[in-house]
């Protein structure tokens, strides 16, 4: 079975946007792929590749300092530090050799490697995005639509 056309795009606040395929992924040098996920996030299986490669093919410009990650499959945004982020994050997008499975939230999905507990920080398990597919540089905090408090966070949850 071929890869779906689905594309993830990386745009705003950098030199040249680009949109990445699950081949384009696929072909990043081995350096660049993280293989097995679940070492960070047991429940969570999968390999992916660094967010610096990605960054490094866009050119983020120097006035970049947020990451807005927008999931257009169900209206969900999280906007979190670049540079605290930068060498913390993976973009998990493969599984057992497919494209990664919507029901993980694929065809990409967001890994921070050490989340924070939901909603008590900006890096917090909540910004592990699923269903991801364009990733914007924002110069501020970008649309974030996370949820504030644990009432807030029970109902996504019961969706
Ligand atoms: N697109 C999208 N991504 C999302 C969410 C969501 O509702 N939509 N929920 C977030 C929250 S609040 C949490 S805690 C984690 C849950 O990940 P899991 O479903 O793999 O356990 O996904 C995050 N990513
Ligand atoms: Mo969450």
């Amino acid at each position: 079975m071929s890869a779906p056309a689905t594309r993830l795009q990386i745009d705003g606040d950098v030199a040249e946007p680009v949109s990445f395929s699950f081949d384009d992924l696929a072909a990043f040098s081995e350096v660049e792929q993280v293989r097995d996920v679940s070492r960070f996030h047991p429940k969570r299986p999968g390999d992916g590749v660094t967010l610096r490669s990605l960054l490094n093919r866009v050119c983020p410009r120097e006035t970049a300092d947020y990451l807005t990650l927008h999931a257009t499959k169900d209206d969900f945004a999280a906007s979190i530090p670049l540079a605290a982020i930068v060498d913390e994050a993976i973009l998990v997008y493969q599984l057992d050799g497919a494209p990664y499975p919507e029901a993980k939230g694929g065809p990409f999905r967001f890994l921070i490697k050490n989340p924070a507990a939901c909603h008590t920080d900006e890096l917090d398990d909540c910004a592990n995005v699923k269903f991801v597919d364009r990733i914007e540089l924002t110069s501020g905090k970008g649309r974030d639509t996370r949820p504030h408090d644990e009432v807030q966070h029970e109902a996504l949850h019961a969706k």
